[in-house]
């Protein structure tokens, strides 16, 4: 076939002019970013752009300093858009930064993928596995709670589950279900920040309980996770994955606090338990050293915090290089176009190795955001459609407007505040 006339390519880039940039919060269950980017075609692509708790930072970011920049740019040119909105703005990193230009890099994947009639995943070099495992969640306020809901996690063929608890003695705990009977990242509207108590000693006391019901109840063939939530200090994690080594886990999941990688040096002196971070890491710079000394075993960064698919992906290649695998965050703060978005790299990356999952919308959102995504034998399947397969009514999305919510805080029992 004769290379395409330089008439047909310009007639092609002119298609893919943007044209306009949408920025959208909306609160369909819970308050969600989202950004559509329309092309002069008529093709639009959307990202999710949501940073828990602090939406009208991004939106601001978004509709003052970064759209008016993307008019009448060629949606095709991925990487120069994303170089000029991290390099180009001179204030780099930082998780607005960050979040702003991973929406605009959803949405650009998307149209790519729609005007050239493949899947996102196609793009990026086709399917490395049939499907996305993914470790569902399992939380109660006992341990017997706990793991009654693995095991129905479990019958419906889910075989990676993060197990959380109450700890006895405090009330309430990271992860556990609130009043509502709800996961707290659902909730939609919290005016002020929630206050909840800690104590390392309590939880430390109580922890393997839980880890050794379990394997005294499901065996050894299902895999485990636990989130820390970076209450501990290094070598209280170093300890605590000492007392869970027995019980073999998936990993343990940001086990201190994540602006200090040398800490992770100290936890993998001293134990075998694998060890996850990430979630609210925003570039690869935030993870170089603990990926390339092999401190950590998965790396959790999420597509709409660290720079989209464009900037998971060079985490992804580089971690490769150190055994590291992917298991990026899907809490339900982030949107299904980011849960559709990371289902596409995971069904790539030849260093996949779990993705977090707890559902990909409510009935609500659902009312708003549709995805060609389903799930079956614990294990996410993408659908064909072309771009990331991820659609949002914006008509429907005004019949929710921003409500104004915050994460909850947490402090000791003398009243210190204390990592959440
Ligand atoms: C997880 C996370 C979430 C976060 C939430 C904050 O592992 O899923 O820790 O539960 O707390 O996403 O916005
Ligand atoms: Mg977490």
């Amino acid at each position: 076939m004769p290379a395409p006339s330089r008439s047909k390519i310009l007639t092609q880039e002119k298609s893919t002019t943007i044209t306009d940039v949408r920025v959208i919060v909306s609160s369909p269950g819970r308050n969600f970013v989202t950004v559509k980017i329309v092309t002069e075609s008529g093709i639009y692509g959307v990202g999710d752009a949501t940073v828990n708790g602090r939406e009208m930072a991004v939106a601001t970011y978004l509709k003052e300093h970064v759209a008016p920049c993307l008019i009448g740019r060629n949606a095709h040119q991925i990487e120069d858009i994303w170089q000029y909105l991290y390099k180009g703005v001179y204030w780099r990193k930082g998780p607005i930064n960050m979040a702003c230009i991973a929406a605009v890099d959803m949405a650009l994947w998307d149209i790519k993928g729609k005007v050239a009639g493949l899947p996102v995943y196609e793009l990026l070099g086709g399917k490395s596995r049939r499907g996305v495992t993914v470790y569902a969640h399992a939380t109660g306020d006992t341990v017997s709670d706990t793991l009654d809901r693995a095991g129905a996690l479990i019958d419906q063929g889910f075989k990676a589950i993060r197990l959380q608890t109450s700890v006895p003695g405090l009330e309430g705990s990271y992860g556990v279900l609130g009043d509502k009977k709800d996961y707290f990242e659902q909730q939609s509207s919290r005016p002020l920040p929630p206050e909840q108590p800690w104590s390392t000693r309590k939880y430390m006391n109580s922890i393997e309980d839980l880890f050794r019901e379990a394997r005294a109840r499901f065996g050894d063939d299902i895999a485990f996770t636990h989130d820390v939530h970076s209450r501990l200090t290094p070598i209280e994690a170093a300890r605590l994955g000492k007392i869970l080594e027995p019980y073999d886990l998936l990993f343990l999941e940001d086990a201190v606090a994540a602006e200090n990688q040398d800490s992770y040096r100290i936890i993998r002196e001293h134990t075998t338990t694998p060890l996850a971070i990430g979630e609210i890491y925003n570039t690869i710079w935030d993870c170089k050293e603990m990926i390339q000394n092999q401190w950590i075993d998965y790396i959790r960064t999420a597509a709409t915090h660290a720079g989209g698919i464009t900037g998971l992906r060079r985490i992804a290649e580089f971690a490769a290089l150190f055994h590291v695998r992917i298991a990026p965050h899907g809490a339900p703060d982030l949107s299904p176009i980011c849960h559709a978005a990371q289902a596409h790299l995971d069904l790539w990356a030849p260093n996949f190795g779990v993705q977090e999952y707890v559902g990909f919308g409510t009935e609500i959102s659902n009312q708003v955001f549709s995805y060609d995504l389903s799930i079956q034998d614990g294990m996410i399947f993408v659908g064909d459609t072309p771009g990331l397969g991820v659609d949002f009514n914006e008509e429907a999305a005004a019949d929710h407007p921003y409500k104004r919510s915050y994460l909850p805080v947490s402090r000791l029992e003398d009243g210190t505040l204390w990592s959440w």
